[in-house]
């Protein structure tokens, strides 16, 4: 993989793009690097999969952002760069649009295996708490800072990942690059009430009922929450990110894994993993095909949402099982 640093003066048009769903991490690096591009002279472009949840919307009212239409084709472009993701099966249906193009393909990301999936030239940290870390580390190489707009996105790219430094990814490093972007302009109590204070009223009733739905399995060290597809039509309708609903299980004492159930259709169901203890979410993830990290993964699988939960719920036994085994001979 080549780097992408050395790269760049070769890249021609540039297009980013990210992870279908994108989130604070995947939208915020990429409106990060498209200011630093920007400024560097290069022609470059936003072109998302589909459209972000509302309360992240906010990130794109000064920074082109464009949204792919299913069938429509890529524009012209000589290289495209993956942000917080590193596979052309993550981009939805602009997954084939890429394919007939054939532009090379970048990489800028900090998930698992990322420096092995689909991209010829790379930035790729999986030590990084966040792919706005990443981009954060780009502007150093680079010789530049971030303005107040890149650095109000990368702001928002590091408290998603991060989960305003809570998160076990939280080290000095973070810290420092969060200083940093205060410094160029981030606003963190405006951006905090922009991501969460923002949201409609019908957010409280999505959320209750999400806790309603959750359960608490295998000696309490499992937290599960099953999402139905109206539930979930619902959350959209509104805009609420159903991931807040995670944290209410993730506040009980002894859960070390919580595990959310987005029913898409009636035989495909997205699972989220989230840890706090020891178990490898991530490697549980990849058994059903998905990826992620090893305290926070996902994976989509295509099955109804019972057998979805059944599946999962077993390879976390399983998991469970082999660490306890593990422990016990040592
Ligand atoms: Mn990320």
């Amino acid at each position: 993989v080549e780097s992408f640093v050395d790269y760049l003066p070769r890249a021609g048009a540039i297009i980013l793009t990210g992870h279908e769903h994108p989130d604070g991490d995947c939208l915020g690096s990429q409106i990060g690097l498209y200011h630093l591009l920007r400024g560097l002279g290069h022609e470059v472009r936003i072109l998302l999969p589909d459209a972000p949840i509302r309360s992240l919307e906010f990130l794109c009212r000064t920074t082109p952002v464009a949204i792919h239409e299913s069938g429509a084709e890529l524009p012209p472009c000589d290289t495209l760069v993956l942000v917080d993701c590193a596979e052309l099966g993550r981009l939805g249906a602009l997954r084939d649009a890429v394919i007939r193009r054939r532009p090379r393909i970048a990489v800028v990301d900090h998930h698992v295996g990322s420096d092995r999936a689909d991209g010829s030239i790379g930035f790729v940290d999986v030590e990084a708490a966040a792919s706005g870390e990443l981009v954060w580390r780009l502007y150093r190489e680079l010789g530049r800072r971030p303005d107040a707009v890149a650095a109000e996105a990368l702001y928002c790219a590091l408290v998603a990942d991060t989960g305003w430094f809570r998160y076990s990814n939280t080290d000095a490093k973070v810290f420092t690059i969060a200083a940093d972007l205060v410094a160029c302009g981030a606003d963190p109590a405006a951006i905090y009430d922009r991501l969460y204070r923002c949201q409609p009223a019908q957010s409280l009733g999505i959320l209750a009922e999400g806790i309603g739905r959750s359960e608490i399995e295998l000696d309490g060290r499992v937290g599960f929450v099953a999402i139905s597809h109206g539930l979930l039509e619902r959350a959209a309708r509104v805009g609420f990110d159903l991931d807040q609903v995670m944290e209410p299980l993730r506040s009980v004492g002894g859960i070390e894994v919580v595990v959310m159930l987005k029913e898409l259709a009636s035989d495909r169901v997205k699972v989220s993993l989230r840890a706090s203890g020891e178990i490898d979410v991530q490697r549980i993830a990849k058994v059903f095909g998905g990826g992620g990290h090893k305290k926070a993964a996902g994976v989509t699988l295509e099955l109804p949402m019972a057998e979805s939960r059944a599946r999962i719920r077993s390879a976390i036994a399983a998991a469970l099982t082999a660490r306890e085994s593990a422990s016990g001979l040592s």
